[in-house]
Parts: structure tokens; C-alpha cells; sequence
């Protein structure tokens, strides 16, 4: 499956913040579990559309506990229909109290016990479920990869590859027969932040200090949306992370795109000087080259990249110009102050970003 099949399944990224307001986070993509653009089954992110192990586990659960749970309110709301109806007044009602129960062993017992068990069974229920999801050790042919919440943009680094990027996790299906599942290690660069991914896993929290892992092994290709589930601040919503599951050999592909260093195209010489003469090399990064920031995203190959600003921009030269003259104009908040460039050192510093492919 190639890019272009993967962003036409997930729709369009929000062109603006404020149709980032005014559509649900998630439902503001549209995205497909179908296996190439070709046939578009469109659907937004759902736990009741899991296209993972752990998602499955998750779904399955929910029907157990949904299963029991209805068992029991058709029990109590029929009894309690049955009762109203039976034993409503009628006509020559004597108006005297029914009968009393008091002091029965039997029936105290019946409904202390009854309701212990049913807790018993469906805490067990989860149990099991989370320890097989939890102790699943890894595989040597799992994929490593290390996410880092920041305000608001995932950092996302595949150390045994060499790559760093941002926003956007490429991982190889995972064939059941040879399973190749992506191992997870999630931290955070400043607060408390929540990987999820509706289709792919639960969600695990991100959190300063610590290291939490979760793991995925997407079965089919194709594009599934995440956001960040734990309030971090003001673009909180702004904060979408978009999983591309390719098959073995695309994602070899991809790898080695991301492991080549930064094009140094002549044309763009002018612009390469700038940005290495701005403070931009403080904040972020361009392999092979004297920006080697770490605030903000990894900028060697972000054309490769669908989108900026963490999903929230399409990745298109006018959007990244805009974004780099106030990027607060299209994610207000966003940690990256304007830079108040001149309309030429904009056109240049963008042409050099534009030809980072
Ligand atoms: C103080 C640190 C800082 C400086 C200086 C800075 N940036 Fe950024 N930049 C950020 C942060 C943080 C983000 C991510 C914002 C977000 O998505 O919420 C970002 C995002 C970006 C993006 C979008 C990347 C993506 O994949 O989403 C581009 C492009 C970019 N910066 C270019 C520049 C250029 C060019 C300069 C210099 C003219 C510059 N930045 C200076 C911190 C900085
Ligand atoms: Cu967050």
C-alpha cells in the first residue's frame, strides 16, 4: 500500500482550527479499514472496530461484561415490570399492607451472595484479559519504538532504526501466522499526557518520569487515528497521532526513506543557510546538519509527513509558510513562537523545509 492509498483512506486533516472546533476530534476523519483506496469503506475510529490484538481483547471483553450486565437489568426491569403490573391497586383494594418478610436467612443470603459472585466472575473476566494483553513478552522480531508526548505533538523514535519523526507511526502489519507486532514505549516530555488508538490497543497513560509500555499487531494495512485521551492542556484536541500499517515490504520501504539523511538540494542553499543562521536549530532537528533540537519535531524528512501541527494541518508548502510567519494562527497555543520573518527569508526558509522530503 502505497502513501497515496493511505492518505486518500483517511480523508482529509482539518485545514483550520476552527474546524477543528466545530467537528468532534475524532469524528472529524474519516478513516478506512479497507486494504487500498480502490474500495473506500469509510468509518471513523471505533472500539467496536478493532483491528488489533489487544483491541480485539478489549471488544470481546465489552461484550462479556455487556452480555452479563444486560442479563441482569432484563431480570430486574422485568420483575419490576411484572410486580407493577401484577400488584397495581384495583378495584376494592382493601388498601391493607401486603405480607412482610422479615429476618429470612435464606433470601438475605440469596442476594448478598448472588450479586458477589456475578462481581467475582466479571472481575476475573478482566483479569485475564489484562494480563494476557500486559505480560505478552516481546518477540525478537517485534519493532521497537519509543513515543514521547510533548505539548502537542508526539515524538516518535525507532531506535534500533535510526529514525526520529513526528505525528505519524508507520509499523509493518502483523500476519498471525508470523506475527511482527510493535512494542510501545511511551514517555513524556513535560505532563501527563494518553496514547490511544480506538482500532489498535486500550489506552495507556503518558507520564513524566515514567516508562509505560503497550504493545499492537495491526493485521491489515491501512490508516487508524489516535488522539491524545488525557486533558494536557490547551491544544489537548489538537494533539491526533495517525497510525499507517503497511505490509512488510512497503514499511521496509518507508524505513529506508526515513534512514536517508536530509536531501541538501543547491537549489535551496539560500534557505539552508537561513534556517542553520535562525533559532530554529534550537528547537528542532535536521540529520546531518547543525539542527539538532529536540523541543519541537524532527524536520528531516517532513514532506514525507500528511500533516503538521500533530494532524491538525494538511502538510502542503503554503500551510508550512503560514505555520512558520504564526503558528498560532492555525493551532493557537502551540509551543512554537512566531518568527517574524521577512516575506523573502519566509520563501526561503520554507523552500529549504519543502525540499526535505
Ligand atoms: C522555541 C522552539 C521553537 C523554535 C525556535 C522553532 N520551532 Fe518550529 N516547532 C516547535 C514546536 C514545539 C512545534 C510543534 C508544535 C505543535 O505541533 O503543537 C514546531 C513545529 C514546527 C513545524 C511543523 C512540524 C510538524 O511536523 O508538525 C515546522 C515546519 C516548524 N516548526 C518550523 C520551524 C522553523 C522554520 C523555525 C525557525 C524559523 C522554527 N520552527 C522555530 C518549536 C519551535
Ligand atoms: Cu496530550
Amino acid at each position: 500500500m502505497d502513501q497515496d492509498a493511505v492518505k486518500r483512506t483517511l480523508g482529509e486533516p482539518r485545514s483550520a482550527y476552527r474546524r477543528a472546533l466545530s467537528a468532534a476530534t475524532l469524528a472529524g476523519f474519516v478513516i478506512a479499514t479497507a486494504a487500498a483506496g480502490a474500495d473506500r469503506t469509510v468509518q471513523t475510529p471505533s472500539i467496536f472496530g478493532p483491528a488489533s490484538t489487544p483491541a480485539y481483547a478489549i471488544r470481546e471483553l465489552a461484550l462479556i461484561v455487556f452480555g452479563i450486565t444486560g442479563v441482569i437489568f432484563l431480570v430486574v426491569a422485568g420483575l419490576t415490570v411484572y410486580a407493577l403490573m401484577r400488584f397495581r391497586r384495583r378495584r376494592g383494594d382493601d388498601g391493607r399492607e401486603p405480607p412482610q418478610v422479615y429476618g429470612s436467612l435464606q433470601i438475605e443470603l440469596a442476594w448478598t451472595v448472588v450479586p458477589i459472585l456475578i462481581v467475582v466472575v466479571l472481575f476475573l473476566v478482566t483479569a485475564r484479559y489484562i494480563f494476557a494483553i500486559e505480560w505478552r513478552p516481546q518477540s525478537p522480531q517485534a519493532l521497537e519504538v519509543t513515543i514521547v508526548g510533548h505539548q502537542w505533538w508526539w515524538e516518535i523514535r525507532y531506535p534500533k532504526l535510526g529514525i526520529v519523526t513526528a505525528n505519524e507511526l508507520h509499523v509493518p502489519m502483523s500476519d498471525p501466522a508470523h506475527p511482527t507486532p510493535t512494542f510501545l514505549t511511551l514517555q513524556s516530555a513535560d505532563v501527563i499526557h494518553s496514547f490511544w488508538v480506538p482500532q489498535l490497543a486500550g489506552k495507556m497513560d503518558v507520564i513524566p518520569n515514567k516508562t509505560n509500555r503497550i504493545w499492537i499487531d495491526p493485521q491489515k494495512p491501512g490508516g487508524y487515528v489516535g488522539q491524545c485521551a488525557e486533558y494536557c492542556g490547551l491544544q489537548h484536541a489538537g494533539m491526533l497521532l495517525i497510525v499507517t500499517v503497511h505490509s512488510k515490504e512497503d514499511f521496509a520501504k518507508w524505513a529506508a526513506e526515513q534512514q536517508a539523511p536530509a536531501r541538501a538540494d543547491a537549489e535551496v542553499r539560500a534557505g539552508r543557510e537561513l534556517f542553520s543562521s535562525l533559532s530554529c536549530i534550537n528547537c528542532h532537528a535536521i540529520r546531518g546538519t547543525t539542527a539538532n533540537g529536540v523541543f519541537g519535531p524532527d524536520l528531516t524528512h517532513l514532506m514525507s509527513r500528511w500533516t503538521i501541527g500533530a494532524g491538525v494541518i494538511q502538510n502542503t508548502p503554503e500551510n508550512i509558510r503560514a505555520w512558520i510567519d504564526d503558528p498560532a494562527s492555525l493551532k493557537p497555543g502551540a509551543l512554537m513562537p512566531a518568527m517574524k520573518l521577512s516575506p523573502g527569508d519566509l520563501d526561503k526558509v520554507t523552500a529549504y523545509l519543502v525540499s526535505l522530503r
